[in-house]
């Protein structure tokens, strides 16, 4: 049980606030306009088989037209602020020099247009689009990789910062690095367990040196924590080197400038462990289901839980528990708590948010008007979010609560299958339809306020 006097006293938290995520490449299509140049995830979506449905990001939610269809959205849930993520090919086409300017005032816009309407922007630098021509100079694991997103963050947030005092760098670096350049079923698709470690510890030194350069800013990091349990049969040492990875990685170099001993990092320079511990201001939590670890089967049961990710590990596999979403992913708000607590005692003092948290669900109930009835979101909202009560409650700061998502949208190597919004896209006209779950997250957030 962590000692609770690391906690910020429960007296002293503001109301929760409340908020909805997106990311560029998942919902702004407009590929090839504005100036915007290639990512990773472009060119890993024309290669045969990597998207289940063979779809790509070209259009998306046509977000880049319609931010002022999305923006009223946001105002008819009422929330205080919104997460997005500015794509890097919008402001470096190839990753270095100076900005492009339609790239810079796409953002400037849409921040004025949120900021009118009482709304904080909550952007996020990276949430995984990589400029390609930075892949073709070696990517991540290469260390000058963390020099050109200095560079490109801070364009980024001189052009914004006068009205966006709070921002993220990395969105989930444990993607990137681990499905990118381990299991490779993210882009760029790579199968190189040392260079997933080096692109770990990269990401790590970006984000650190970024926020480092804009001490007036107040600059966090956005992680996928879990709590990583132990199920009849399941190796001890699996349940060690999945937990170092997912978790121990990120949080002992932010937290103490270490890496898990059972890690053996590469890349690591003289003083880059210094730079990055006590770089995150803040910490962003992205949180789904938990991990149990059980014998090896031999089976992938969920997305994105693939023994592959986790180089090093001794056999195991993956036994989530029922109740599960379309994803596989088991539903079980009591991990939200325990990862909460968890990061709390490792990080005193550094206020929390909950960055995503959500479900996909077939989606296959409609109501009478034939908008999406998705009763089991609604469910799954509303025990997470009474997990961030109680842990508040015990004096976690945690300051935000942010859903993903606002829309339906490009969930990665699933395409178009997963459905993670709380407004569903009609295929054709991309018209948004709110689903029960928008009208309940928007009757949370105004009970709150009264
Ligand atoms: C992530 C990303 C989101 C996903 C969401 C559902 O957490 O993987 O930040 O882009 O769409 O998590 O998988």
């Amino acid at each position: 049980m962590p000692d609770p006097s690391h906690y910020v006293g429960a007296m002293a938290l503001p109301p929760l606030g409340f908020g909805v995520a997106t990311s560029a490449f998942q919902i702004e299509g407009a590929a090839d306009e504005g100036g915007r140049g290639r990512s990773t995830w472009d060119e890993f979506c024309e290669r045969p088989g990597a998207i289940v449905d063979g779809s790509d990001g070209r259009t998306a939610c046509d977000s880049y037209h319609r931010v002022a269809e999305d923006v009223a959205l946001l105002e008819g849930l009422g929330v205080s602020c919104y997460r997005f993520s500015v794509a890097w090919p919008r402001i470096q086409p190839d990753g270095r020099g100076p900005a492009n300017a339609a790239g810079l005032d796409f953002y400037d816009a849409l921040v004025d247009r949120l900021l009118g309407r009482g709304i904080r922007p909550l952007p996020t630098l990276f949430h995984w689009d990589l400029p390609l021509d930075l892949e073709h100079a070696g990517g991540w694991p290469v260390r000058d990789t963390a020099f050109r997103f200095v560079d490109y963050a801070g364009l980024v947030m001189d052009r914004l910062g006068d009205r966006v005092p709070t921002w993220a760098t990395m969105n989930e670096p444990w993607c990137t690095a681990f499905l990118g350049h381990a299991s490779g079923v993210f882009a760029p698709g790579r199968r190189e367990p040392r260079a997933a470690l080096a692109a770990a510890h990269h990401l790590l030194l970006g984000h650190a040196l970024a926020a480092r350069s804009r001490p007036g800013l107040d600059v966090g990091i956005v992680l996928n924590l879990t709590s990583v349990r132990q199920e009849p049969g399941g190796d001890p040492g699996a349940v060690a080197v999945v937990d170092a990875l997912q978790n121990g990685l990120w949080l002992g170099a932010l937290a103490e400038g270490s890496y898990p001993d059972i890690l053996d990092v590469p890349a690591v320079c003289e003083g880059d462990l210094d730079t990055i511990c006590g770089s995150a201001a803040w910490l962003g939590v992205n949180y789904y289901t938990p991990f149990r670890i059980g014998p090896m089967t031999g089976e992938v049961n969920a997305v994105g839980q693939d023994i592959d990710a986790f180089p090093g590990a001794p056999a195991f596999s993956f036994a989530p528990r029922p109740p599960l979403t379309s994803m596989g992913w088991e539903v079980d708000a009591v991990g939200l708590e325990e990862t909460l607590r968890a990061t709390a005692a490792v990080l005193p003092g550094v206020p929390l948010r909950i960055t995503e948290n959500g479900a996909s669900f077939p989606d296959a109930t409609r109501a009478e008007d034939g908008s999406v009835d998705d009763q089991d979101r609604i469910g799954y909202l509303r025990g997470h979010l009474a997990a961030v009560d109680a842990v508040r409650a015990e004096g976690v700061p945690v300051l935000d609560y942010v859903a993903w998502s606002l829309l339906d949208n490009f969930e990665w190597a699933q395409g178009y299958t997963k459905t993670f919004g709380l407004v569903s896209i009609e295929p054709d006209t991309l018209r948004r339809i709110p689903k029960a779950s928008y009208r309940w997250f928007a009757e949370q957030v105004a009970s709150r306020s009264r």
